[in-house]
Formats: C-alpha cells, sequence, structure tokens
C-alpha cells in the first residue's frame, strides 16, 4: 500500500505517518513534509524520486504529473487500466492525506497583499484530492486532521478502510475543495469591488457553533460566520458570563445592534423579538440608558440591552434589578461586570467595534422557499436637506432632532413601524402591525399605559413609511402629537399635510422609505 502525504497544517502528520510505516504503508511525500517526516526519522520518499522530475517554480509545480495522477485514478476493476499503468510502468497510490495552502488564514492577515493571497492558491492539493475522490472506491483521501484517528483504526482493526468510509471521505472532500474556491471566488470579488449581483451566489460560511434549538426547540441551529474579516460584528463578540447565545438572542441581537449603529451619542437600545422597545440618547450613558429603561420597563423584561458606550457600575447595579437576557457593549467597568456575573444566566458580552457599521456593500438576503431573495443593505438614511417641511407650522429646533432621532428609530421598527419620540427617548413605538393606524393607536395606548396619560403631548411621530389616509394625524392629533415626520409620497399626502395644517402640526417629508418586513 502507498500513501501520497503532502500536507501545510503538519499538525498530527508524524505520528500517523509512524503509524502507518509500521502497518507496512510506503510513504511519498512532497518538499517541506519530507523534510518534517526525515527529521523525524520516518522513512519517505521524495515526490520527485517517484515523478522522476523535480519540484520546481518555486513549489507551483510539485505533485502536478502524470505518475501521480494515473496512480491516483486508475480503475483497479477495470484490467484495461490496470494494463495502461502496467504499460507506463506506473504504481498505484492507495491513499492521499493532504491539506491546502492556508489561504483563508492568509487573507484574515493585516495588511495582506492580494499577490500574497494569490500565491496560496493550492492547485496541485485539490487536483490531487479530487483525483484521489473521484477514484474513491480504490483510493482513501483524507483532507480533515480530525479523520486520521478513524482512518488508522480501520487499517489496524480491518486491514483497510471501508468502502463506506472512503466514501464518507470523498464527500467531505468535494465539500471542501467547493469552500476552497468560493473563499477564493469572494476573495476576489471584493479585490475586484464588484458589488453586482452575481448570476450564481456563493459564500463560504464557517460553523461557529451548534445551537441546542433554533426558533423553537424541535428545530435544529447551528451558527455561521461569514469567512473573511468582520468588524463590529456580534460573530466577533467576546463573551464574559451567561450560557451559550440561543438562535432567538442572536436574531434579536443583531436587530439592536444595527439600530444602534445608527448614533455616534451615547446610546442604549432595548429590544425584544427583534424590535427596539425602548432607545435613549444622551451625553451620558448612564442618561441613555435610564431613557431606554423607562420607555418600556415592561418589555424590556427578558429582553437584550445594547449600549454604544462602556457600561458602568451603576448601570450594572440597575440591570441586574431587571430580567435581560443580554447585554453587549465596547466595554465594562471592572466592577459592573463583578455585577453583571452575579446572576450567572445573563449573557454578557463585549464588542469592541460596536458602532461599526457594516459595509454599504454587504447583502442582505432572506431565505424563500426555494430560493433567496437578496438585496443590498439599507444602508442609507435621510438626507437632511432633503426635508421638505409640508406644513405651514415649522418644526423647531428641538422637533427637528427629535425627527431624525425618530426616523434612526423606526429604520429597524418591523413594518408597519410608528416611533413616538420625546427629548431623543422613545416614548412609544409601534411594531409590525398590519396596517398604519393599528401601529399608531397601539403605540398611543402602549405609552399611556406605561409612561403616563400626557406621555404623547408635545412628542415627535416617526413613521417607516408614507400615511395613505389622514386617519393617522387625527390620531396623532388627539394623542397631543406636535410634530411627524415620514417618507411622504403617498396618493393622498394633501389630506395628511391639510389635516396637520388644521391642527397646527409640523410635518417633514424625508422621501426615503424604510420598510422592514
Ligand atoms: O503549488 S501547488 O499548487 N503545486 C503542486 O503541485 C502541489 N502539490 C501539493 N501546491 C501543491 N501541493 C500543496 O503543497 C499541498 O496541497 C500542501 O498544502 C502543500 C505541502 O507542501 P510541502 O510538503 O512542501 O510543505
Amino acid at each position: 500500500m502507498r500513501a501520497l502525504i503532502s500536507v501545510s497544517d503538519k499538525t498530527g502528520i508524524v505520528e500517523l505517518a509512524k503509524e502507518l510505516v509500521e502497518l507496512g504503508v510506503e510513504i511519498i511525500s512532497t518538499g517541506g513534509t519530507y523534510n518534517k517526516l526525515k527529521e523525524e526519522g520516518v522513512a519517505a520518499i521524495e515526490i520527485s524520486e517517484l515523478t522522476g522530475f523535480p519540484e520546481c517554480l518555486d513549489g507551483r509545480v510539485k505533485t502536478l504529473h502524470p505518475v501521480v495522477h494515473a496512480g491516483l485514478l486508475a480503475m483497479r476493476s477495470n484490467p484495461d487500466h490496470m494494463k495502461q499503468i502496467n504499460d507506463l510502468e506506473i504504481d498505484t497510490i492507495d491513499m492521499v492525506i493532504v491539506n491546502l495552502y492556508p489561504f483563508k488564514s492568509t487573507i484574515m492577515k493585516e495588511g495582506v497583499t492580494r499577490a500574497e493571497a494569490v500565491e496560496n492558491i493550492d492547485i496541485g492539493g485539490p487536483t490531487m484530492l479530487r483525483s484521489a475522490a473521484k477514484n474513491y472506491q480504490d483510493v482513501a483521501v483524507v483532507v480533515d486532521p480530525r479523520d486520521y484517528d478513524k482512518v488508522l483504526s480501520e487499517l489496524k482493526t480491518k486491514k483497510e478502510v471501508t468502502l463506506e468510509t472512503k466514501f464518507y471521505l470523498m464527500q467531505k472532500v468535494f465539500m471542501h475543495t467547493s469552500n476552497y474556491d468560493t473563499m477564493i471566488a469572494d476573495y476576489l470579488k471584493k479585490e475586484r469591488q464588484d458589488f453586482e449581483l452575481p448570476e450564481t451566489l456563493t459564500m463560504t460560511f464557517e460553523k461557529v457553533q451548534d445551537m441546542r434549538y433554533g426558533e423553537n426547540p424541535h428545530q435544529k441551529a447551528a451558527f455561521y460566520r461569514q469567512v473573511g474579516k468582520q468588524i463590529g460584528s456580534l460573530v466577533d463578540a467576546v463573551q464574559h458570563n451567561g450560557k451559550e447565545l440561543s438562535f432567538n438572542n442572536i436574531n434579536d441581537t443583531n436587530g439592536a445592534l444595527e439600530l444602534l449603529k445608527e448614533f455616534t451619542e451615547p446610546t442604549v437600545v432595548g429590544c425584544k423579538h427583534g424590535n427596539p422597545c425602548g432607545v435613549g440618547s444622551a451625553d451620558h450613558i448612564y442618561d441613555a440608558w435610564v431613557k431606554a429603561f423607562n420607555a418600556d420597563k415592561m418589555s424590556i423584561f427578558g429582553g437584550i440591552v445594547v449600549s454604544n458606550r462602556e457600561i458602568t457600575k451603576r448601570m450594572a447595579e440597575e440591570m441586574n434589578e431587571i430580567f435581560l437576557e443580554v447585554i453587549v457593549a465596547p466595554s465594562y467597568e471592572v466592577e459592573a461586570l463583578e455585577i453583571l456575573k452575579m446572576k450567572k444566566n445573563i449573557r454578557v458580552l463585549e464588542l469592541k467595534d460596536i458602532e461599526v457599521p457594516q459595509s454599504s456593500e454587504a447583502l442582505d438576503m432572506k431565505k424563500v422557499n426555494g430560493g433567496l431573495i437578496v438585496q443590498s443593505i439599507d444602508s442609507q438614511l435621510y438626507q437632511e436637506e432633503d426635508f421638505k417641511v409640508v406644513t405651514k407650522t415649522q418644526p423647531t429646533q428641538e422637533q427637528l432632532e427629535d425627527m431624525k432621532f425618530g426616523m434612526r428609530v423606526v429604520k429597524f421598527v418591523k413594518s408597519n413601524g410608528i416611533a413616538v419620540v420625546k427629548n431623543k427617548q422613545t416614548v412609544g413605538i409601534g411594531p409590525g402591525q398590519v396596517n398604519r393606524i393599528w401601529a399608531t393607536t397601539q403605540c398611543f395606548e402602549h405609552a399611556e399605559e406605561l409612561i403616563g396619560k400626557d406621555a404623547t403631548r408635545n412628542a415627535v411621530l416617526a413613521s417607516d413609511a408614507f400615511f395613505p389616509f389622514d386617519d393617522v394625524v387625527e390620531a396623532a392629533h388627539k394623542a397631543g402629537i406636535t410634530a411627524i415626520i415620514q417618507p411622504g409620497g403617498a396618493m393622498r399626502d394633501q389630506l395628511s399635510i391639510d389635516k396637520c395644517d388644521e391642527y397646527g402640526i409640523a410635518m417633514v417629508f424625508t422621501g426615503m422609505r424604510h420598510f422592514k418586513h
């Protein structure tokens, strides 16, 4: 039996080779691998001895030779194949142990050049893997060091690698080489800054962890990260306390973080089921927290809190008084962390670049039954110079500030979404209703129930999309709203404008819709 070993990741290779030699396997290997084996006293033949050809072009050509590939591809059950290789004086190779040039870790390196990345595209390795895998009935092909033990133990107990295992190894190879190529294609796409939506969509994600279950306990789930450098993403958060993040935790926290990224001033977002339930901005993070918490003391129970500034001791003490699932912040005061750790279940995460938004070229994808819908992310926001005051009443400076605050919040509220804001604090959020007037009235009702009868008096209302009728303005007036911001663009905009003028409400059109379905 002959095995060809050519590995970049040399973990465990000496131990494996030693055992193979003991089992009577003849080993052939490439430059670096051969040297390593030789150093450790493992008998092996150099590939150039087999091919009768030197490794050349700085190692670009080592195993790309018919002696190797015919030795791998000849079907032992096909007499004609066997005669041909015999005539050509080529011997069969029965096992291939290969892992590839480290393309992924190369592109993850700080300041990597294109030339360096390209040099790390492995050609000979995948070629051998594919040849061996195609002839899986006769060749055992091991690409994953985690399979070394399995193969060894079969060789020891059964004197061969079973067909079932060889088939399993083959499937792993094609999964591996296709991921490897996808990674290269992804990298090159970014290098070309080609942001067109491609004809076929390939992306590589690697498993971070299996999860206990999905959205519900009977659903299987795992968490994957996209291969490549990520900044400010939850996938890179460091967890200091609590159980593993669940499927819902990740989804909901991601929503809260996307909203938080709209703000540069100290801001805290409370979130539940992917919708914000309380958002506050202030000069000091403590005040922002108080605003976010007081916005809706009920829904935050079992919710998620994200902060774009360090969590202080005082904030931690107050957070510990309620039940929270997840807290994310760029840092924690030492005592704050100690306090939060007193509750063993609360997931406390540190995310360094919390404020860094996703690249505007990132794609947003939704899986539908049998397909995928893909769009660029909603990275845009109103341009203040596009603001159009459509009413006789002009907004005050404070109202304008709250309008901008409200628009940034409502952008991340499921449609139909309404947010009511007073002094950079949400006092009511109406998410995910099937019509706009329900989102509005629900928002007012909750605000009055939670904060008090006058919660919405002199507040600003923000809407993610236009008003089809004037009923929202009517309800807003009854609740004491004095300013409204919305995209505009409805056929009956004039009805809403007239209603605002009748009640002395100031209304601004942004010209930009933010549906979130
Ligand atoms: O440059 S290559 O694409 N050309 C080859 O012919 C070739 N054969 C094996 N790279 C090639 N390999 C790769 O070399 C293997 O996939 C493995 O990752 C690496 C092992 O090289 P060494 O044994 O010299 O450390």
